[in-house]
Protein backbone atom coordinates (compact mmCIF):
# COMPACT_ATOMS: atom_id res chain seq x y z
CA UNK A 1 0.00 0.00 0.00
CA UNK A 2 1.82 3.53 -0.72
CA UNK A 3 1.91 6.09 1.65
CA UNK A 4 2.05 9.08 -0.90
CA UNK A 5 1.51 12.42 0.34
CA UNK A 6 -1.96 13.93 0.92
CA UNK A 7 -3.65 17.06 0.73
CA UNK A 8 -6.95 17.82 2.24
CA UNK A 9 -6.95 13.71 2.77
CA UNK A 10 -6.49 13.03 -1.43
CA UNK A 11 -4.24 12.23 -3.12
CA UNK A 12 -2.24 14.57 -5.27
CA UNK A 13 -1.55 13.86 -9.39
CA UNK A 14 1.09 11.74 -10.10
CA UNK A 15 1.38 10.47 -6.72
CA UNK A 16 0.69 6.13 -6.41
CA UNK A 17 -2.64 5.95 -4.97
CA UNK A 18 -3.87 3.95 -1.24
CA UNK A 19 -6.91 2.13 -1.92
CA UNK A 20 -10.26 3.47 -1.81
CA UNK A 21 -11.86 3.26 1.78
CA UNK A 22 -13.64 5.06 4.20
CA UNK A 23 -12.23 7.38 6.81
CA UNK A 24 -10.21 5.47 9.38
CA UNK A 25 -12.22 5.00 12.80
CA UNK A 26 -9.24 7.31 14.36
CA UNK A 27 -10.48 9.96 12.37
CA UNK A 28 -14.20 9.95 12.70
CA UNK A 29 -16.01 13.12 13.01
CA UNK A 30 -16.70 12.54 16.59
CA UNK A 31 -12.95 13.30 17.55
CA UNK A 32 -12.49 16.05 14.80
CA UNK A 33 -12.10 19.53 16.82
CA UNK A 34 -15.16 21.49 16.63
CA UNK A 35 -15.79 24.17 14.80
CA UNK A 36 -18.20 26.97 13.72
CA UNK A 37 -20.48 26.00 10.92
CA UNK A 38 -20.71 26.85 7.38
CA UNK A 39 -24.48 28.61 6.25
CA UNK A 40 -24.45 28.05 2.74
CA UNK A 41 -27.91 29.66 1.19
CA UNK A 42 -29.60 28.21 -1.99
CA UNK A 43 -31.95 31.05 -2.72
CA UNK A 44 -33.30 30.19 -6.01
CA UNK A 45 -32.83 27.14 -7.55
CA UNK A 46 -34.04 25.91 -10.66
CA UNK A 47 -37.44 24.51 -10.01
CA UNK A 48 -39.59 26.66 -8.71
CA UNK A 49 -41.89 29.40 -11.09
CA UNK A 50 -41.96 32.74 -9.82
CA UNK A 51 -45.70 32.94 -10.62
CA UNK A 52 -46.24 29.88 -7.80
CA UNK A 53 -43.54 31.79 -4.95
CA UNK A 54 -43.60 35.20 -5.15
CA UNK A 55 -40.51 35.52 -2.60
CA UNK A 56 -37.93 33.67 -4.81
CA UNK A 57 -35.45 35.70 -5.63
CA UNK A 58 -35.12 35.68 -9.97
CA UNK A 59 -33.94 39.50 -10.79
CA UNK A 60 -30.46 40.36 -10.13
CA UNK A 61 -31.72 43.11 -7.55
CA UNK A 62 -33.83 40.34 -5.62
CA UNK A 63 -30.47 38.41 -5.49
CA UNK A 64 -28.42 40.95 -4.10
CA UNK A 65 -30.80 41.76 -1.50
CA UNK A 66 -31.34 37.98 -0.67
CA UNK A 67 -27.60 37.83 -0.01
CA UNK A 68 -26.82 40.96 1.51
CA UNK A 69 -29.97 40.03 4.08
CA UNK A 70 -28.52 36.79 4.25
CA UNK A 71 -24.98 37.70 5.02
CA UNK A 72 -26.52 39.63 7.25
CA UNK A 73 -27.75 36.39 9.30
CA UNK A 74 -24.91 34.23 9.11
CA UNK A 75 -24.30 33.13 5.46
CA UNK A 76 -21.06 32.83 4.43
CA UNK A 77 -21.41 31.18 0.58
CA UNK A 78 -24.34 31.37 -1.60
CA UNK A 79 -25.32 28.74 -4.08
CA UNK A 80 -26.33 30.50 -7.36
CA UNK A 81 -28.42 29.64 -10.14
CA UNK A 82 -29.80 32.19 -12.04
CA UNK A 83 -33.00 33.48 -14.08
CA UNK A 84 -33.39 35.15 -17.41
CA UNK A 85 -35.43 38.18 -17.95
CA UNK A 86 -38.83 36.18 -17.75
CA UNK A 87 -37.91 34.13 -14.57
CA UNK A 88 -36.61 30.97 -16.37
CA UNK A 89 -33.75 29.44 -15.21
CA UNK A 90 -30.79 30.38 -17.72
CA UNK A 91 -27.17 28.84 -18.15
CA UNK A 92 -26.52 32.35 -20.50
CA UNK A 93 -23.15 33.62 -19.75
CA UNK A 94 -23.62 36.85 -19.76
CA UNK A 95 -26.93 36.19 -17.35
CA UNK A 96 -24.17 34.53 -15.12
CA UNK A 97 -21.79 37.03 -14.90
CA UNK A 98 -24.11 39.79 -14.47
CA UNK A 99 -25.53 37.97 -11.46
CA UNK A 100 -21.90 36.62 -9.89
CA UNK A 101 -20.20 40.05 -10.18
CA UNK A 102 -23.43 41.72 -8.70
CA UNK A 103 -22.96 39.44 -5.21
CA UNK A 104 -19.04 39.80 -5.45
CA UNK A 105 -19.71 43.49 -5.17
CA UNK A 106 -22.32 43.78 -2.99
CA UNK A 107 -21.22 41.04 -0.68
CA UNK A 108 -18.32 39.55 0.96
CA UNK A 109 -20.11 35.95 0.27
CA UNK A 110 -18.07 32.92 -1.02
CA UNK A 111 -19.80 33.01 -4.36
CA UNK A 112 -20.64 29.24 -5.60
CA UNK A 113 -22.33 28.82 -9.26
CA UNK A 114 -24.42 25.92 -9.96
CA UNK A 115 -23.00 23.16 -12.42
CA UNK A 116 -26.33 21.53 -12.44
CA UNK A 117 -28.78 23.91 -13.58
CA UNK A 118 -31.76 22.30 -14.58
CA UNK A 119 -32.69 18.70 -15.43
CA UNK A 120 -33.11 20.04 -18.85
CA UNK A 121 -29.56 21.79 -19.45
CA UNK A 122 -26.66 20.14 -21.64
CA UNK A 123 -22.96 19.30 -20.63
CA UNK A 124 -21.94 21.93 -22.79
CA UNK A 125 -23.73 24.92 -21.05
CA UNK A 126 -22.77 23.40 -17.88
CA UNK A 127 -19.01 23.27 -18.33
CA UNK A 128 -19.27 26.85 -19.66
CA UNK A 129 -20.94 28.60 -16.64
CA UNK A 130 -17.36 28.10 -15.09
CA UNK A 131 -15.70 30.90 -17.70
CA UNK A 132 -18.24 33.37 -15.37
CA UNK A 133 -15.11 33.38 -13.01
CA UNK A 134 -16.98 31.67 -9.61
CA UNK A 135 -15.15 31.33 -6.37
CA UNK A 136 -16.58 27.26 -6.28
CA UNK A 137 -18.77 25.22 -7.94
CA UNK A 138 -21.23 22.58 -7.48
CA UNK A 139 -20.44 19.13 -9.55
CA UNK A 140 -22.75 16.43 -8.92
CA UNK A 141 -21.40 13.00 -8.43
CA UNK A 142 -24.05 10.97 -10.64
CA UNK A 143 -27.14 10.50 -12.41
CA UNK A 144 -30.14 10.49 -10.12
CA UNK A 145 -33.67 10.38 -10.59
CA UNK A 146 -35.14 13.91 -9.90
CA UNK A 147 -39.14 13.66 -9.31
CA UNK A 148 -40.54 12.38 -12.70
CA UNK A 149 -37.27 13.34 -14.35
CA UNK A 150 -33.44 12.41 -14.61
CA UNK A 151 -30.36 14.63 -13.38
CA UNK A 152 -28.05 13.34 -15.70
CA UNK A 153 -24.23 13.08 -14.80
CA UNK A 154 -22.59 10.49 -16.03
CA UNK A 155 -18.60 9.92 -15.19
CA UNK A 156 -17.16 11.60 -18.53
CA UNK A 157 -18.81 14.50 -17.68
CA UNK A 158 -17.82 14.48 -13.88
CA UNK A 159 -14.38 14.42 -15.07
CA UNK A 160 -14.78 17.43 -17.14
CA UNK A 161 -16.21 19.43 -14.78
CA UNK A 162 -13.71 18.60 -12.49
CA UNK A 163 -10.85 19.61 -14.55
CA UNK A 164 -12.29 22.48 -15.62
CA UNK A 165 -13.28 23.49 -12.13
CA UNK A 166 -8.97 23.08 -11.94
CA UNK A 167 -8.04 24.76 -14.47
CA UNK A 168 -9.84 28.01 -13.63
CA UNK A 169 -8.90 27.88 -9.87
CA UNK A 170 -12.66 27.11 -8.89
CA UNK A 171 -12.93 25.11 -5.68
CA UNK A 172 -15.88 21.94 -6.02
CA UNK A 173 -18.50 21.66 -3.88
CA UNK A 174 -19.17 17.83 -4.12
CA UNK A 175 -23.03 17.05 -4.54
CA UNK A 176 -23.94 13.81 -3.02
CA UNK A 177 -27.96 12.49 -3.79
CA UNK A 178 -27.13 9.25 -3.18
CA UNK A 179 -24.35 6.83 -1.07
CA UNK A 180 -23.12 5.49 -4.11
CA UNK A 181 -22.33 8.85 -5.25
CA UNK A 182 -19.10 9.24 -2.82
CA UNK A 183 -17.77 6.20 -4.23
CA UNK A 184 -17.54 7.99 -7.46
CA UNK A 185 -16.28 10.82 -5.26
CA UNK A 186 -13.45 8.41 -4.49
CA UNK A 187 -12.46 7.51 -7.73
CA UNK A 188 -12.37 10.83 -9.03
CA UNK A 189 -9.62 11.94 -6.35
CA UNK A 190 -8.14 8.73 -6.90
CA UNK A 191 -7.62 9.50 -10.83
CA UNK A 192 -7.51 13.01 -10.92
CA UNK A 193 -6.02 13.86 -7.41
CA UNK A 194 -7.11 17.39 -5.16
CA UNK A 195 -9.31 19.43 -6.54
CA UNK A 196 -8.14 23.30 -6.52
CA UNK A 197 -7.39 24.81 -2.51
CA UNK A 198 -6.39 20.91 -1.90
CA UNK A 199 -9.40 20.61 0.06
CA UNK A 200 -12.14 18.11 -0.40
CA UNK A 201 -15.84 19.59 0.54
CA UNK A 202 -19.16 17.79 -0.08
CA UNK A 203 -22.89 18.67 0.53
CA UNK A 204 -25.18 15.89 0.84
CA UNK A 205 -28.54 16.97 -0.79
CA UNK A 206 -31.17 14.33 1.12
CA UNK A 207 -34.84 13.92 0.28
CA UNK A 208 -34.79 14.58 -3.34
CA UNK A 209 -37.46 12.45 -4.75
CA UNK A 210 -35.40 9.36 -6.41
CA UNK A 211 -32.57 9.99 -4.01
CA UNK A 212 -31.35 8.91 -0.69
CA UNK A 213 -33.89 9.95 2.18
CA UNK A 214 -33.63 12.78 4.52
CA UNK A 215 -32.86 10.91 7.79
CA UNK A 216 -30.43 10.87 10.34
CA UNK A 217 -29.14 6.98 9.31
CA UNK A 218 -28.69 8.38 6.06
CA UNK A 219 -26.41 10.87 7.21
CA UNK A 220 -24.39 8.64 9.21
CA UNK A 221 -24.12 6.54 6.54
CA UNK A 222 -22.50 8.99 4.00
CA UNK A 223 -20.33 10.75 6.97
CA UNK A 224 -19.00 7.26 7.20
CA UNK A 225 -17.79 6.94 3.65
CA UNK A 226 -16.70 10.48 2.88
CA UNK A 227 -12.92 10.49 1.89
CA UNK A 228 -10.64 11.51 4.88
CA UNK A 229 -10.25 14.87 5.78
CA UNK A 230 -13.24 16.42 3.47
CA UNK A 231 -15.41 18.97 5.36
CA UNK A 232 -19.37 18.83 4.78
CA UNK A 233 -22.78 20.31 4.88
CA UNK A 234 -26.06 18.86 4.58
CA UNK A 235 -29.49 20.00 3.28
CA UNK A 236 -32.45 18.15 3.55
CA UNK A 237 -35.37 18.88 1.19
CA UNK A 238 -38.90 19.82 1.84
CA UNK A 239 -40.03 18.50 5.49
CA UNK A 240 -36.36 16.85 5.62
CA UNK A 241 -34.99 20.21 6.39
CA UNK A 242 -34.71 20.37 10.31
CA UNK A 243 -34.22 16.27 10.69
CA UNK A 244 -31.22 16.85 8.60
CA UNK A 245 -29.89 20.43 10.02
CA UNK A 246 -30.37 18.64 13.71
CA UNK A 247 -28.47 15.67 12.28
CA UNK A 248 -25.86 17.19 10.62
CA UNK A 249 -25.36 19.45 13.57
CA UNK A 250 -24.38 16.73 16.23
CA UNK A 251 -22.32 15.13 13.53
CA UNK A 252 -20.16 17.64 13.35
CA UNK A 253 -21.25 19.09 9.47
CA UNK A 254 -22.17 22.58 8.07
CA UNK A 255 -25.33 23.61 6.93
CA UNK A 256 -26.98 24.71 3.42
CA UNK A 257 -30.44 26.10 3.35
CA UNK A 258 -32.53 28.12 1.08
CA UNK A 259 -35.39 27.91 -1.04
CA UNK A 260 -34.18 26.19 -3.43
CA UNK A 261 -34.69 23.12 -0.76
CA UNK A 262 -37.58 24.54 1.08
CA UNK A 263 -40.47 26.76 0.67
CA UNK A 264 -42.39 25.96 3.72
CA UNK A 265 -41.15 27.03 6.70
CA UNK A 266 -43.67 25.06 9.02
CA UNK A 267 -46.76 23.26 8.61
CA UNK A 268 -48.93 26.03 6.63
CA UNK A 269 -46.43 28.78 6.86
CA UNK A 270 -44.70 29.70 3.19
CA UNK A 271 -41.14 30.42 3.71
CA UNK A 272 -41.13 34.37 3.85
CA UNK A 273 -37.41 34.63 2.51
CA UNK A 274 -34.03 33.28 2.29
CA UNK A 275 -32.70 35.31 5.11
CA UNK A 276 -35.61 33.91 7.22
CA UNK A 277 -34.33 30.35 6.90
CA UNK A 278 -30.77 31.33 7.41
CA UNK A 279 -31.34 33.03 10.57
CA UNK A 280 -33.31 29.88 11.80
CA UNK A 281 -30.01 28.17 10.91
CA UNK A 282 -27.60 30.40 12.79
CA UNK A 283 -29.85 30.52 16.12
CA UNK A 284 -29.65 26.47 15.56
CA UNK A 285 -25.66 26.42 14.86
CA UNK A 286 -25.48 29.12 18.14
CA UNK A 287 -26.97 26.43 20.48
CA UNK A 288 -25.49 23.91 19.52
CA UNK A 289 -22.31 25.82 20.22
CA UNK A 290 -20.83 26.13 17.01
CA UNK A 291 -22.06 29.77 15.84
CA UNK A 292 -21.86 31.45 11.88
CA UNK A 293 -18.86 31.05 9.99
CA UNK A 294 -17.60 34.22 8.40
CA UNK A 295 -16.82 34.38 5.09
CA UNK A 296 -12.99 34.87 5.31
CA UNK A 297 -13.25 31.97 7.58
CA UNK A 298 -15.21 29.92 4.73
CA UNK A 299 -12.55 30.89 2.63
CA UNK A 300 -9.72 29.64 4.38
CA UNK A 301 -11.45 26.59 5.41
CA UNK A 302 -12.14 25.73 1.63
CA UNK A 303 -8.99 26.63 0.04
CA UNK A 304 -10.70 29.63 -1.96
CA UNK A 305 -8.75 31.83 -4.08
CA UNK A 306 -9.17 35.43 -3.53
CA UNK A 307 -11.05 36.97 -6.19
CA UNK A 308 -12.30 40.08 -4.64
CA UNK A 309 -11.25 43.57 -5.97
CA UNK A 310 -8.85 45.08 -3.34
CA UNK A 311 -11.40 47.93 -2.23
CA UNK A 312 -14.03 45.05 -0.98
CA UNK A 313 -11.86 42.98 0.90
CA UNK A 314 -13.13 42.45 4.02
N1 LIG B 1 -31.45 21.72 -10.23
C1 LIG B 1 -31.03 20.36 -10.08
C2 LIG B 1 -31.39 19.58 -11.29
C3 LIG B 1 -26.64 21.81 -8.52
O1 LIG B 1 -27.02 22.94 -8.37
O2 LIG B 1 -25.48 21.53 -8.81
C4 LIG B 1 -29.57 20.25 -9.86
C5 LIG B 1 -28.99 21.05 -8.78
C6 LIG B 1 -27.60 20.67 -8.38
O3 LIG B 1 -29.55 21.97 -8.24
ZN1 LIG C 1 -28.49 23.86 -7.08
Amino acid sequence: MSTGPRVGGVHQPGQPTAPIGPRSPARAWHDAPVTGTLITVAPTGAESDKSDVPALPVTVQELVETAQDCEAAGAAMIHIHVRDGGARPTLDLGYVREALSSVREATDLVIQVSTGGAVTDGAEARVAVLDADPDSASLTCGTVNFGDDVFLNPWDLIERLYLAMRERAVVPEFEIFDLGQLTTLSRLLDKHGAPYGGHVHCDLVMGVPGGMPATAQALVACVAALPEGATWSATGVGRGTLPVMLAALSCGGHLRVGMEDTLTFAPGQPVQSNGQLVRRAAALATTALRPPLTPGEARAMLGIKDRRSADTRG
